[in-house]
């Protein structure tokens, strides 16, 4: 693509906005960015006004419709104005994604699904470092635009791969995009505030594959029965991953890992990262490892050693015999119910925050494993709504409340599980601030 000269415009000067500027002004564009927001970071704005790119701040006004093209932040939705009149105006309008990826000539591994994107990123890239030269990007937090950028101005980076985080909104204005492997976990209800329903997010998420063809690797998780429908509806070659033998060339058989290729084994209770949704992901690691000829032995260590992220089914104490586990990035139901089904029995579990649906009725199907629920903030109405009839559920507003109450319910054997299935900004800044704070408090408690 040769965007020298062109008239590039950016929307939203976050941090996909502030390196595709960097990128584009790189290369000899033209570039303005414009964010509705006036309060955006103020080092961003003085970078880019340095090196000679316009910026507008606090409204998106028409100026945007000179550009020859306009690259979009992913976190803009599509019913405001401006992009109604961009759609209009017939300019072309990429994802941030798409523009990086125009302008690169890295092999791409492109990971998506509702939950678990993050970790089986982290886990990915710990195992292919030992034998390649790997980079991790995208909806992980480094935009794609950055990658790029670094790779141009120093050439002799020498990447072998990309591992590429993509969520459905950095998928949703790709165009040409066309990763080299694409793998793809789960699809659950998240994010139905941009879409018109589960239909459309779950498309979303399939055109990850739309310019694949059949000499790329298109790996999926056979085990989720949404995801496994709408690859049966498609007419091309995937290849699945699961715990079942049958399905799958690694698999989970007696609590072990095992590989139809050789007679290594990995234990599951030697792993660092437990969980069973976390299996699931070794699973699906170690499919795309194996296509790189990495050998079983060395996929096996590195998993083995994985230690996963924090506030993703951490369980960072456990004293007088109680399990504290900080799930604190569960932001949707689905991804609690991998957690409850990752403990046996004795849950105390702690949910609530900011809800994104109001029906929590699916946690019934692990009434049995669960001794009480603590409901907390904004969604406590809903979820003890959803559940009372068949569980204890205590309505607490307050978390540290909450927290308090859940430790003075919690016996030996039992396991505390903070694992909202809601969005943290009731009460925090983000997922982060909630995890630490329930984490400081049952250490105050302790100490
Ligand atoms: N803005 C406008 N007009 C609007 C709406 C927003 O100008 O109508 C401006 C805001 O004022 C703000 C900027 O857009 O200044 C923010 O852009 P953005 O929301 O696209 O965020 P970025 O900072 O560019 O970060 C994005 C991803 N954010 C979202 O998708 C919401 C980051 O994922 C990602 O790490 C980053 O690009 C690098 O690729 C975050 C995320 O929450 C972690 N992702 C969601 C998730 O994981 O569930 C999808
Ligand atoms: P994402 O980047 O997709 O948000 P994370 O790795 O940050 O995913 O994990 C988010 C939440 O999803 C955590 O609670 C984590 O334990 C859970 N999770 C991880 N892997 C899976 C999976 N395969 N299926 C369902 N939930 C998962």
């Amino acid at each position: 693509m040769n965007i020298e000269k062109k008239n590039i415009g950016i929307l939203g000067l976050g941090v996909s906005g502030y390196w595709a500027a960097k990128l584009a002004s790189s290369i000899g564009a033209n570039v303005f960015v414009s964010d509705s927001k006036s309060d955006i970071n103020q080092i961003y704005a003085k970078e880019l006004t340095d090196i000679g790119v316009d910026i507008e701040l606090g409204f998106h006004s028409d100026r945007i419709l000179n550009s020859d093209l306009i690259i979009k932040s992913p976190g803009i939705p599509n019913d405001i104005k401006i992009i109604q009149d961009i759609l209009e105006s017939n300019i072309e309008m990429i994802s941030e994604i798409e523009f990086a990826y125009r302008l690169s000539d890295l092999k791409i591994i492109a990971i998506t699904g509702t939950n678990g994107k993050t970790t089986t990123v982290t886990c990915l890239y710990e195992v292919l470092k030992k034998k390649f030269n790997v980079v991790k990007s995208g909806n992980i937090g480094t935009p794609f635009s950055e990658m790029i950028y670094e790779e141009n101005i120093s050439k002799k980076l020498n990447t072998d791969f990309c591992i590429l985080e993509l969520s459905s909104f950095q998928i949703d204005d790709i165009d040409t995009f066309k990763p080299d492997i694409a793998m793809i976990l789960n699809i659950s209800h998240d994010h139905l505030d941009r879409y018109e329903d589960f239909l459309d997010y779950t498309n979303s998420k399939m055109g990850l594959f739309k310019n694949m063809n059949d000499d790329d690797l298109i790996i999926y998780n056979h085990d989720d029965n949404i995801l496994s429908d709408e690859i049966a509806k498609m007419d091309r070659v995937f290849t699945a991953y699961s715990l079942n033998q049958n399905f799958s060339t690694f698999y989970l058989e007696n609590k072990k890992i095992k590989s139809s290729h050789s007679n290594e084994t990995l234990h599951i209770d030697e792993c660092e990262l437990l969980g069973i949704h976390n299996v699931s992901n070794f699973i699906g690691v170690a499919t795309i490892a194996s296509h790189l000829k990495l050998n079983d032995k060395d996929i096996f260590e590195s998993l083995k050693k994985f230690k996963g992220l924090h506030h993703r089914f951490e369980i960072f104490k456990e004293v007088d015999g109680i399990k504290f586990i900080n799930d604190s990035k569960a932001t949707n139901i689905a991804s609690v119910q991998v957690a409850i089904d990752s403990i046996d029995k004795n849950i105390i579990l702690i949910m609530g925050g900011l809800p994104k649906e109001s029906d929590f009725s699916a946690i019934l199907e692990h009434a049995d494993s669960i001794k009480s629920i603590i409901a907390y903030g904004v969604a406590s109405d809903d979820i003890h709504h959803s559940l009372s009839e068949s569980l204890e559920v205590l309505k607490i507003e307050e978390f540290e409340q909450a927290i308090n109450s859940a430790m003075s319910l919690a016996e030996r054997g039992d396991s505390v599980l903070m694992s909202p299935g809601c969005a943290s900004y009731d009460q925090f800044k983000n997922f982060e601030e909630r995890g630490d704070c329930f984490k400081s408090i049952v250490e105050r408690h302790y100490s």
